[in-house]
């Protein structure tokens, strides 16, 4: 597809090759373009339009002032719901998977979305994001259950990202590929910037949140001990190192120009009883898709997550991904 074509052009178009294709996707993908526009536009208006600042504060009249997470939420919603694109919802910002309204549509396909990640960024004007994944509904079933929407990454239809950086870029994946579009905010859509990128299968710079480090486990001070031994050290190279604390901005610089993410399991996490800290269904896994159609790997240092077969919406995992020698080697050290 060439440069610069439309986002809906090209899901238009790559939809085409699909003899039962019925429009229903291409729908879908332009609902949540949509929910991503009023986002960014959010995002870029800041504390102009009094949305930054947390839940259950109150304004001068006395109102609730709401989280841009949370209002990010109902925007996901609102433009999801009622369009007969989808089945069911699934949030970060929900404890319980979302039953559409009954007189609303039903649709093929079940959406888990985090509508705001990265949002100890937002106050501090950093870049935050929207990731999304797309699964296939069981057909015919009006309201589906929980366990509907516990299926393996591998069963993802589509994922995505939206980026509020500098620009906002919207970075997707039908399974064929990864493809990034970016926002042209004067006629208001997203156009194809970079077409089937591919992430470099080395690297020389790693994101980790350094001050778990007494946290961690032994292969993961292991890896991080040898980079920073550099030229030196066993891997005889230099690394650098960048932590952005927004997944979506981490992926996307990775996806640029390479690079190994990771937030590892560690005590600290465990003494609260979880089991990672990003979430499975609509963080780890939409991720995973990405970076693995991009030619990197994903893998929570032990299994690769798309495969994993999840037991809750909210699970959390494990999660190293990028560039695929230095995933492939962390992850051999936890064997
Ligand atoms: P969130 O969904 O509450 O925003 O948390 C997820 C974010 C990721 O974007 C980021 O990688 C990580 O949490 C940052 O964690 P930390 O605060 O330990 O740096
Ligand atoms: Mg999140």
């Amino acid at each position: 597809m060439h440069i610069g074509t439309t986002l809906t052009n090209f899901i238009i178009e790559s939809q085409r090759k699909f003899s039962g294709a019925t429009g229903e996707f291409t729908g879908l993908l332009n609902d949540i373009a949509v929910a991503c526009k009023k986002i960014s536009d959010l995002v870029n208006k800041g504390d102009l339009v009094g949305i930054l600042g947390t839940a259950g504060s109150e304004n001068v009249q006395g109102e609730q002032q709401k989280k841009l997470d949370v209002i990010s939420n109902e925007i996901f919603i609102e433009a999801l719901a009622h369009n007969g694109h989808v089945a069911g919802l699934a949030s970060e910002e929900m404890d319980e998977i979302y039953e559409l309204p009954k007189q609303a549509p039903r649709g093929k396909y079940l959406v888990l979305f985090d509508p705001l990640d990265g949002s100890s960024n937002i106050d501090v004007n950093v870049s935050v994001g929207t990731i999304f994944s797309i699964l296939k509904a069981p057909p015919g079933v009006d309201n589906p259950s929980t366990e509907d929407f516990l299926k393996p990454g591998t069963e993802q239809v589509a994922a995505g990202y939206c980026l509020y950086g500098p620009s906002t870029m919207m970075v997707l994946t039908t399974g064929q590929g990864t493809n990034m579009f970016t926002l042209d905010r004067d006629f208001g859509e997203f156009l194809l910037t970079h077409s089937d990128i591919q992430i470099p299968e080395d690297t020389q710079e790693f994101a980790v949140n350094a001050s778990n480090m007494r946290f961690w486990e032994e292969p993961v001070q292991r890896y991080i001990d040898e980079c920073l031994a550099g030229k030196d050290g066993p891997r005889g190279k230099d690394f650098n190192m960048r932590w952005i604390a927004s997944m979506v901005a981490e992926v996307h610089r990775i996806l640029t120009r390479g690079g190994i993410f990771m937030y590892p399991l560690d005590s600290k996490l465990q003494s609260k009883g979880q089991t990672g800290k990003l979430r499975l269904m609509y963080e780890a896994n939409p991720m995973a898709f990405i970076i693995e159609q991009a030619g990197g790997a994903a893998t929570t240092g032990r299994e690769r997550i798309l495969s994993m077969s999840p037991a809750a919406i909210h699970q959390r995992v494990p999660v190293v991904l990028g560039s695929k020698n230095e995933v492939d080697r962390l992850t051999g050290y936890h064997h």
